[in-house]
């Protein structure tokens, strides 16, 4: 074997604690930071208290309020101040909602290079812009974390995606994840981390990767990472932490299971059509189109890079009156900063709506588009209706082509709209404005602190453990590449997330609104539930509401062609069984409705050995793979984490 290690290598092999370090075996990992978001970080927070943990164990671990940020109502406001309590006693940061998104606010404030973190979150990849091993995962494996457990993954294969070239004017970032998602797409990905380097990986900035990274989610790999070099380096002392700098290089020599080279010089802007941000087209393609709104923000593209650029093209000029154009600042240091130097002022002079530094409009809980519109955005996801309208066609682009359709009303190539003008420079500022106040600090001792709970607040529900024989019906049935925003819808639901009872409502609510109340009956008559999936099924967000849901209306099992790896996890942390088509013919021959029988599905899991499900009306038997780690089998067994951790402690 070659002692030549590439960066992912270097860091996973520092912080492993169980496991051999080869592609596709079970490994545990070390955490040394954790991020936690409100949409998932209360239920995360409950968990970590469920546990009986007395204070966290991580370097850092940081609680953001980002995401529910609207609150009509009492409810998001209630868990705000949960998580604020829950933050002060057991040792937890805490960043109060307006002081900006998790992912770049993280980058900004805590990120370092060679350390591993884990979020809440799918974007928690952002990291990997800064030389973390960053990883997205359900608030349960985070609260696992927080409480210094380690997290269970399976060891990658790395991708290596050497760049080259440079970026012409007017392509940018986002256009490179765009480029390697057309050759990669969403699925297919897992158990894959992606690695980047070569030549064009020094014209870089630290926002700029954290772009390319953030949107490698949407590949469905584990993660991905830069190396850590001087421009790491330069990022890191202008927010005034060099100290936290370490220089990490793959090693000569280093070994990869796959490469695929990318030539920056040749990239075309190109934009994610609806409805996946796998299905990417060139910008040229689709010019034209007329355009309704265009929305500049996420964890994406919205750091001080993307809004001065913003700034500066909209600068003398007028959107056109048919577009409304919003923009939202990724953290409230790049606000600060545009609204001193005058550039916010350019923004708002051109006529567009100023959006809270938060993920609002990319969550869908705000500025939802009119029906049928076409809107282009800088955010990383355009799944069917996630913009809280359903008829909306959304497309993914860079800053500069947002602008170009923003001032110009249709979809144009921003290389051939703005040729005649001159490409503004963004210089990287050598001192960013650090103002750490809205991130509070935790009480040196929480023993005091009481936590507020309101109302809308439970406890985590509680599940049976699996039981041997499942007298099941196939509730639902549904095709490939099923989001967890298809299964648990975000935007305006987003105020029941610490509410299951009446967040489970609206399981599978675009797909089948009838779907809950028959999964509920089938419960309540003592009938399992099974859901029928094709292949990749929960891709996206990282929300272990689609599992957790689910497992409150009684589904026991989830049978699919294939499944994305966060979602898996969460499954199994719930006690529901990820269970996939020996034959995957047999997704066909099998109906909503059908009412199927799995006998000896304890011994068979415990052994390892294929399940059996046998569909009543014609005895038509279907073969089902369960492939579990030992550990991951308790959890199935007993019902779930919670369950198999309280077990092992009686
Ligand atoms: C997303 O972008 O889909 C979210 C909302 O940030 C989710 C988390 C959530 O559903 O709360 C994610 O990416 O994991
Ligand atoms: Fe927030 Fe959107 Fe980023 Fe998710 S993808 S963390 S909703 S900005």
């Amino acid at each position: 074997m070659s002692s030549s290690k590439n960066i992912v290598q270097k860091i996973l092999e520092q912080h492993i604690v169980s496991g051999t370090p080869l592609a596709g075996n079970a490994v545990g990992i070390r955490v040394d930071q954790t991020l936690t978001q409100d949409a998932t970080g209360t239920m995360a927070c409950l968990q970590f208290e469920a546990l009986g943990f007395n204070r966290v164990k991580t370097e850092v671990s940081v609680s953001y309020v980002d995401h529910n940020t609207i609150q009509e109502g009492f409810e998001n406001a209630d868990d705000h101040k949960y998580l604020e309590t829950v933050a002060a006693k057991y040792g937890i940061l805490f960043s109060k909602p307006g002081n900006g998104i998790c992912h770049q606010v993280h980058l900004e404030r805590f990120g370092k290079p060679g350390k591993t973190l884990l979020g809440s979150d799918s974007h928690t990849p952002t990291g990997g812009g800064i030389g973390m091993i960053a990883i997205g995962a359900g608030g349960l494996d985070v609260a696992v974390a927080m409480g210094g457990g380690a997290f269970y993954l399976t060891y990658p294969k790395v991708i290596k995606v050497e760049l080259t070239g440079t970026l012409r004017p007017w392509v940018s970032a986002k256009d490179v994840i765009l480029a390697l998602l057309e050759i990669l797409g969403t699925k297919g990905n897992t158990n894959v981390m992606i690695e980047y380097g070569g030549p064009a990986v020094g014209t870089l900035s630290v926002p700029e990767r954290a772009t390319i990274t953030n949107m490698g989610a949407e590949l469905g790999v584990t993660t991905s990472v830069f190396p850590s070099d001087e421009k790491t380096r330069l990022f890191l002392k202008a927010q005034g932490r060099e100290e936290g700098f370490t220089e990490i290089y793959a090693d000569a020599g280093a070994v990869y299971d796959r490469a695929i080279t990318i030539d920056l010089s040749a990239l075309e802007p190109a934009a994610a059509c609806p409805h996946s941000p796998g299905n990417v087209k060139k910008l040229s393609e689709l010019s034209g189109t007329k355009v309704d709104q265009v929305l500049i923000g996420s964890c994406t593209n919205a750091s001080y890079r993307d809004i001065m650029l913003t700034a500066a093209v909209l600068k003398g000029k007028k959107v056109s009156p048919q577009v409304s154009l919003g923009v939202a600042c990724g953290s409230r240091q790049v606000l600060e900063m545009v609204s001193r130097n005058g550039a916010l002022a350019d923004i708002i002079a051109s006529g567009a709506r100023i959006l809270e530094s938060a993920c609002g409009f990319c969550i869908g809980n705000s500025v939802a588009p009119r029906t049928d519109a076409v809107s282009i955005r800088t955010s990383n996801r355009n799944f069917f209706g996630r913009s809280g309208t359903s008829s909306a066609d959304v497309y993914l682009t860079s800053p500069e082509a947002a602008v170009a359709a923003a001032l110009s009303g249709e979809i144009r190539d921003p290389v051939e709209y703005f040729k005649n003008s001159e490409y503004p420079k963004i210089e990287m500022p050598s001192n960013f404005l650090i103002d750490d106040s809205m991130i509070l600090k935790p009480a040196a001792d929480g023993s005091n602190i009481e936590i507020f709970r309101g109302p809308n607040i439970g406890a985590p529900p509680s599940n049976d453990p699996c039981p041997d024989t499942l007298s099941a019906s196939v509730s639902i049935k549904v095709g490939d590449k099923i989001t967890t925003d298809h299964i648990m819808p975000a935007g305006n639901r987003l105020k029941y997330r610490s509410n299951i009872q009446k967040y489970a409502e609206f399981v599978f609510e675009r797909e089948d609104p009838r779907f809950a109340k028959r999964a509920l009956e089938n419960k309540n008559k003592g009938i399992h539930n099974i859901i029928v999936a094709g292949e990749s099924y929960g891709q996206g967000s990282s929300r272990e509401h689609a599992a957790i849901c689910p497992m409150f209306l009684g589904v026991k099992m989830v049978m699919a062609v294939s499944m994305e790896r966060i979602h898996r996890a969460n499954l199994v942390n719930f006690g529901i069984i990820p269970a996939f088509f020996e034959t995957p013919a047999d997704y066909g021959s099998l109906e909503c409705g059908d009412s199927l029988t799995v006998s000896n599905v304890r011994k068979c899991i415990e052994n390892g050995e294929n399940l059996v499900a046998v569909r009543k009306s014609d005895g038509k038997t279907v073969k089902l793979k369960v492939e579990l780690t030992d550990r991951e089998k308790e959890m199935v067994l007993a019902g779930g984490l919670l369950n198999s951790i309280k077990s092992k402690s009686k």
